[in-house]
């Protein structure tokens, strides 16, 4: 009796993630990549209506061995990242993922990233579970220094 009533719990608790999912990904975008790149970005503006969340982990198995969580800070004019186990995804915030601010960072890439193409990725939050998307690669953007 008890076991069934877990299993009913976990169904449950299932069900109420996929409902109670407020969490919105705009702006997604990966980076295309020069060719012998080894690693490659993925930015977008996480948009959390509901509760407080936490995105814990990401997957692009089609084009990347691994994808880490990375969070950056500034050291002078150097841009020095670090791998994180999660990123807090606040209550009614707009969480943006860009460059020299958190981001995702696909490791070795299995083929360079070409603009134009897309490829599936995972999200795996705290609360609204997994998510899958497909994100567009895009050409590097001018930026002046
Ligand atoms: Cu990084």
């Amino acid at each position: 009796m008890r076991y069934l009533l877990l299993i009913v719990f976990f169904a449950f608790n299932a069900l109420a993630a996929e409902v109670n999912s407020s969490i919105n990904i705009e702006n997604l975008r990966a980076l295309e990549t020069p060719h012998g790149a080894s690693t490659g970005v993925i930015y977008m503006d996480i948009i959390n209506n509901g509760t407080a969340d936490r995105l814990l982990g990401a997957q692009a198995d089609s084009v990347a061995a691994t994808t880490e969580l990375h969070t950056s800070h500034f050291e002078g004019d150097l841009v020095h990242m670090r791998e994180v186990n999660a990123l807090d995804i606040p209550s009614r915030e707009i969480t943006p993922l860009k460059a020299a601010g958190a981001h995702l960072m696909l490791i070795d890439l299995k083929q360079p990233l070409q603009a134009g193409q897309n490829f599936t990725l995972f999200l795996h939050f705290e609360r609204a579970g997994i998510m899958q998307l497909s994100v567009p690669i895009q050409k590097h953007q001018i930026t002046t220094h």
